[in-house]
């Protein structure tokens, strides 16, 4: 009798009890996804995202449940474009990596998956806020100098770029109607070097500059020197690969060559225009591109990158990242420098890789990552700054 009074007791609770528990965890999955997918309104530029970030809080709290529902959260949070803070972006990485189920792992491929095709067709630009390649350093502040109608009745607006305080170009764009521009062009502007416009920095650019635009002539003027370029001669585009003779001088891919490095892929659709793709599958390749996905598939940037290393870099193609990627035996000024990535396979299933990363003369930084080889994928599952200076 006890016996069945106390089957009767644990049924009832079972009933009416276990929809309430499924029903507060469902809520409370959703109250973390609204949390972690909020407009984004704050950036963490610093060195290091704080404890009480709501969303990291939100991150931590997904990891201790870690069901395969939690890892839908972090996998959706890594795939919307309009959350752009990196470092959360890394920190749900390590936390799929942390988890390690195979929908965790899962995770991880679909988010490598998704990055992959973010270079098809690269977002149209927008005047404000863009972000820089690497967190440690600040967004750039881009809005137009002026602006200016063509012949053809097409509006431009040009400004300039300032990768750092040291670095400033004028770059040129076309509207798209509403907000949105078409990719920058770098200006050419015959007697100013590109790279380095010391002259321009030492006469207080901003101050001083001023500009006479007519139709498609645009002359700088800055303390009575005129510099002067045609918006058409910045156009022109010997090998009609979509990238004009200009960009590629500054990215140094072949002008006369419509597949600099003959993959099949055309310079202006290839984010990798100097690598051609490869078919290597082995364990340091599948650890540099998970790294590599890591810092850079995470960042909504699209300066170019440049990937400093030897000959056993000549297959790695790295992929996943919102601008060029280039290959070169040595850094190269105005780019976003990545001197190596160096890795060390310490059993079939870890491994340490140490990325160093520079910024023109001036700064740099070097980060170490923990990588696991889970169901059959490298993921990296600690992540840390070593030095910056
Ligand atoms: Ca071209
Ligand atoms: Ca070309
Ligand atoms: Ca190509």
């Amino acid at each position: 009798m006890l016996h069945l009074k106390l089957n009767r007791i644990l049924l009832y609770l079972f009933v009416v009890l276990m929809p309430c528990i499924v029903f507060a965890r469902d809520s409370e999955l959703q109250a973390l996804r609204e949390t972690l997918l909020q407009e984004d309104t704050t950036t963490h530029y610093a060195l290091s995202v704080p404890e009480n970030d709501p969303r990291l809080k939100a991150i931590r709290k997904l990891r201790t449940i870690g069901s395969p529902e939690a890892v839908a959260i972090l996998r959706e949070f890594l795939t919307v474009d309009r959350v752009n803070c990196q470092q959360l972006k890394q920190h749900s990485l390590i936390t799929l990596g942390n988890i390690g189920t195979r929908p965790a792992i899962e995770s991880i491929r679909q988010f490598e998956a998704w990055s992959k095709k973010r270079f098809i067709k690269p977002p149209a630009f927008r005047f404000g806020e863009k972000d820089h390649a690497i967190y440690t350093f600040s967004p750039h502040q881009l809005t137009p100098l002026a602006k200016t109608t063509d012949e053809k009745n097409t509006t431009w607006a040009i400004f300039q770029w300032k990768c750092h305080s040291a670095v400033a170009e004028i770059w040129i764009c076309k509207s798209l109607g509403d907000v949105l521009w078409s990719q920058p062009i770098l200006l050419d502007l015959p007697g100013i070097p590109q790279f380095y416009p010391f002259s321009i920095k030492h006469r207080k650019w901003d101050d001083k500059c001023s500009f006479q635009i007519k139709k498609d002539s645009i002359k700088i003027v800055v303390d009575k020197q005129i510099w002067e370029s045609r918006i058409s001669d910045n156009l022109a585009d010997l090998d009609k690969d979509g990238l004009p003779d200009l960009v590629e001088a500054r990215l140094l891919t072949d002008p006369n060559n419509p597949d600099s490095d003959k993959d099949g892929l055309p310079d202006g659709k290839d984010s990798n225009p100097l690598t051609p793709r490869h078919s290597d599958n082995n364990d340091v390749t599948q650890i540099r591109q998970a790294v590599f996905s890591f810092l850079f598939a995470t960042s909504n940037s699209q300066d170019a990158l440049v990937i400093v290393g030897g000959a056993d870099f000549a297959r790695q193609e790295y992929y996943g990242f919102g601008g060029f990627v280039l290959r070169s035996p040595q850094s190269r000024d105005g780019f976003v420098n990545i001197t190596g990535i160096k890795v060390e396979l310490k059993s079939p299933d870890t491994a340490t890789a140490t990325i160093s990363d520079w910024e023109g003369n001036l700064a740099a930084s070097g980060h170490q990552a923990k990588l696991k080889k889970l169901h059959g994928k490298w993921v990296v599952v600690e992540f840390k700054m070593e030095w910056i200076s």
